[in-house]
């Protein structure tokens, strides 16, 4: 087992050709095939297992040696960066991990070993120190890492492209004792500008640490906004200071809430890892849990909220029932929607806010929102659940989109039922072993999110106003025990479809490719406390056919 870990000693060199030429490499018995093309050679199997999601323009691919195992792997070694906020504690981080991650790769990288000094100092260029975190923030940057001497640099646009480029150089250290890989250049910015993770933290609890780790791995995958789902039906874990009820009343306990200090520490968090935080208060629908403190703001609270000794009247997908606000009069549903959104909205639009509503409010063939209460300028949809042609829809009339589709973004899918007392399945004995229930099956395969091309079908005009996509997480059935494994590595696969994209230099999808780095990325992710899933058996590392 020690030894599938480690570089073989000393560290193999392709024969013949070298990193680039056609060949077979030993590894002390194991012969590994070496692919022929450039663009092949940088991405597949038994060559360099390449950093997740960067965008290489140019790779000659060497290892610097670095100390000697037990020393600081490259002694000496700092970053030197301008000062900022958020971007000194992303510096700190990085300098640690670089220090400190001995990642031994499954499949040795390529390697011609240099006998130029370790690197010395990773220097750091920001064009925009004050760009603040919005939507759309510049994060490309360009990363070198010479062949020789003992400079390499990033230049960012802005902090959050600096961050970007520091997770880049880290995934360039390898091995125990580490080696920084060096002949390196690449110039990397993403697809899309929204790329998010949503999770729900009102159907099950989930500690403040959970969050932290996740917006932690969200960055690593450059992933860059955590979607959070705060309140719902089932329980209103939020503090808000001037109405204590709403979680006094609706939070399933005085552990199980955020306090206003958990909430900064979130936000604070996301900032030092590029990762924007938005919120959300489910409304106008979902509102059950508000009936606790308020039972006469919520439609039809007697029949959502049950107090404690209570029988249940609806176990209907176990949901409390959604519970609708009812601002202005009782009416339900859809004419309440539209109720909400047009004396919401404005509202909104008067704090300089622009609005995420999901697609329901467009989408709804019943719902009729006044169209000049929502201009596409503060106006965003999210996909969930209406049809095939939900993003069509959206972006064809003006609005631009975040795509969180069901059928392949929601990571929850596929888990059973938790409809508490459907006996469909109690059947008498001789009888057929029955399908078992499934709650927005299948699961979604990390090949199924990878593949997913959210501008699918769309003109040039229309993909524009892609903005970009979210996985869901919601969590009738995930807490804290499934959290890591349900969101990575299927989320890396996301990640990597949005920033440099799921096809190759000549438009083929490169899912396969990507297995094998996918594979290393999930080892390096669970070294650094991730939870990841495997996608597979380690086998395949030893037996690369
Ligand atoms: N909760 C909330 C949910 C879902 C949505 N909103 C949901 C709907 C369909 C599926 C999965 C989850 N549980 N508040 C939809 C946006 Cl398949």
């Amino acid at each position: 087992i020690e030894n599938l870990f480690k570089l073989p000693s000393p560290i193999p060199t392709w024969q013949p050709g070298g990193v680039f030429g056609r060949g077979t490499i030993d590894l002390g018995g194991l012969q590994v095939r070496q692919v022929s093309t450039f663009t092949k050679e940088m991405r597949c199997k038994g060559v360099a297992a390449w950093a997740w999601s960067t965008r290489p323009q140019r790779v000659e691919w060497y290892w610097t040696p670095g100390g000697a195992r037990g020393d600081p792997p490259l002694p000496n070694f700092t970053i030197s960066s301008p000062p900022h906020q958020y971007l000194d504690a992303a510096v700190t981080r990085y300098l640690h991990g670089v220090l400190n991650e001995h990642h031994r790769p499954l499949v040795p990288p390529a390697a011609n070993l240099t006998s130029s000094s370790p690197l010395q100092t990773l220097t750091l260029a920001v064009a925009d120190l004050i760009a603040p975190l919005h939507h759309g923030v510049n994060e490309s940057y360009s990363l070198s890492i010479p062949a020789a001497g003992a400079y390499a640099s990033i230049a960012a646009a802005t902090p959050w492209g600096a961050m970007r480029g520091l997770e880049t150089f880290s995934q360039f250290v390898w091995g125990d004792p580490a080696r920084v890989a060096s002949g390196i250049f690449i110039e990397d910015f993403p697809i899309f500008e929204h790329r998010g993770v949503m999770l729900d933290t009102s159907r099950n609890f989930y500690a403040v640490d959970d969050i932290l780790r996740t917006i932690r791995a969200m960055s690593e995958n450059k992933l860059n906004v955590f979607h959070w789902h705060i309140t719902d039906s089932h329980s209103f874990p939020l503090v808000v200071e001037s109405e204590p009820d709403l979680s006094g009343k609706g939070s399933y306990g005085a552990g199980m809430e955020y306090s206003p200090e958990n909430v900064k520490t979130v936000v604070e968090f996301g900032l030092e890892h590029g990762v924007r935080v938005l919120p959300e208060i489910d409304m106008p629908g979902h509102t059950g849990s508000w009936a606790g403190a308020y039972p006469e703001i919520v439609t039809c609270a007697n029949m959502f909220w049950w107090p404690a000794g209570s029988e249940w009247g609806d176990r209907l997908a176990s949901e409390p029932g959604t519970g609708h606000l009812n601002p202005l009069n009782p009416r339900l549903t859809n004419q309440l929607l539209e109720v909400f959104v047009n004396s919401t909205f404005p509202y909104l639009v008067s704090l300089n806010r622009t609005v995420v509503y999901w697609e329901d409010v467009l989408l709804d063939a019943e719902i009729k929102v006044n169209p000049s209460v929502l201009p596409p300028e503060n106006t965003i949809l999210q996909t969930w659940n209406n049809g095939p042609n939900n993003t069509k829809k959206i972006v064809s009339s003006g609005y631009r989109a975040i795509v969180s589709s069901s059928d392949y973004y929601y990571l929850d899918c596929g888990h059973g039922d938790f409809i508490g007392n459907d006996s469909t399945y109690d059947l008498p004995p001789g009888t057929d072993q029955g399908k078992g229930g499934s709650w927005c099956g299948p699961f979604k395969t990390w090949q199924t999110i990878y593949n997913y091309d959210i501008t699918y079908g769309l003109t040039d005009e229309e993909a524009k106003l892609v903005l970009g996509g979210e996985v869901a997480l919601w969590s009738e059935q995930a807490d804290s025990t499934v959290l890591d494994p349900r969101i990575w590595p299927r989320a890396s696969a996301m990640a990597e479809t949005l920033w440099s994209g799921n096809r190759d230099e000549t438009g083929m999808k490169r899912y396969a490719e990507a297995t094998d780095r996918l594979n290393e990325w999930r080892h390096r992710m669970v070294a650094r406390g991730i939870g990841a899933e495997p996608i597979q058996p380690l086998w395949c590392i030893r037996n690369p056919g």
